[in-house]
């Protein structure tokens, strides 16, 4: 019996000497039930997304804004990781330091999934941080009630979800990861994969363009025809949750 290869097949071709940086948005975890931001039924239907997930919006009225977070909070607690997300998980594995998962997705299906060498550039819907001072962020999976905004019990600042909104700035740290990763490993055979993303949010959307720079074989996985597209090498559209598996080469668990 020939030895388990570590090697990933599947239509990208992953071998031994290969490294892959996948970036997902929304559209992974849809076939989980979470609604996307701009599809059909998505958040940002009601306009009132971009001014809810924004610190004017949170500065206006942080009780209308918790309680999205909230609603929020508890459709992903109640949400399960799809085929997608598993097949992530096992390519990590058979990959190790080659593969790194960057998300944009708030809802912490990948980590409930099993992804460890993961970076939630947007930051987490399930942590709670300081809108004031520096108390450490915590995981907190509080549905809060109608009306509350919980104080923080170090400042008596508004405590606030631990998401990255619109017009704030990235954590510098998770940009450099990403740069490091395509740095670490450009000139062997780099595969840039994008799943589920409609690429209009920077600058994340731009993750494409500094991979290819690096000479990144670039992938893109959507449902529906994404707007930047036209940036990437190859494109297969379908749900994610059966297009990644057969990608990866990793068997389709349902
Ligand atoms: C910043 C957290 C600067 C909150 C989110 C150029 C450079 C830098 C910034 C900008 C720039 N141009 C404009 C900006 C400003 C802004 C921006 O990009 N605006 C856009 C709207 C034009 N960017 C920012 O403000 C960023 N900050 O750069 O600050 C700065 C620098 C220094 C100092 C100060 C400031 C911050 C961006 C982060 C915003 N936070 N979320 C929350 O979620 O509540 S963004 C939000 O959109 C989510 O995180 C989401 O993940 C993200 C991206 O959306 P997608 O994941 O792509 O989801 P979408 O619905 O759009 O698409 C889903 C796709 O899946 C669809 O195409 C659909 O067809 C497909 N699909 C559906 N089902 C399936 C499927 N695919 C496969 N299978 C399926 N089953
Ligand atoms: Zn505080």
């Amino acid at each position: 019996m020939a030895p388990a290869t570590s090697s990933v097949d599947g239509e990208l071709g992953l071998g031994p000497d290969s490294a892959l940086l996948v970036l997902t948005g929304a559209g992974v975890s849809a076939e989980s039930g979470l609604p996307t931001y701009r599809g059909s039924g998505g958040l940002w239907r009601s306009h009132a997304f971009e001014r809810l997930a924004s610190p004017e919006g949170f500065h206006a009225d942080p009780a209308l804004v918790w309680r999205f977070y909230s609603e929020r909070r508890e459709a992903a607690l109640r949400a399960r990781p799809n085929a997608g997300h598993r097949a992530l998980v096992e390519v990590e594995r058979r990959m190790g330091q080659r593969f790194l998962l960057v998300t944009q997705n708030v809802d912490g299906l990948h980590r409930r999934a099993g992804s460890e060498r993961l970076i939630e550039i947007h930051g987490r819907l399930l942590g709670t941080r300081c809108s004031r001072c520096r108390r450490p962020e915590t995981t907190d999976e509080t549905a809060y009630a109608e009306g509350t905004v919980p104080p923080c019990e170090q400042c008596g600042g508004l405590l606030r979800p631990a998401v990255v909104w619109f017009g704030e700035a990235l954590d510098p740290a998770h940009l450099e990861a990403v740069d490091e990763f395509l740095e670490r490993w450009r000139g062997g055979r780099l595969v840039f994969l994008a799943a589920g993303t409609s690429g209009a949010v920077w600058p994340a959307a731009g993750f494409v363009d500094l991979a290819r720079a690096r000479g990144a074989e670039t992938w893109l996985v959507n449902a529906e025809r994404a707007d930047n597209a036209g940036r990437f090498d190859q494109v297969r559209q379908g749900p994610s949750g059966t297009l990644l598996p057969s990608l990866l080469g990793v068997s389709k668990t349902t």
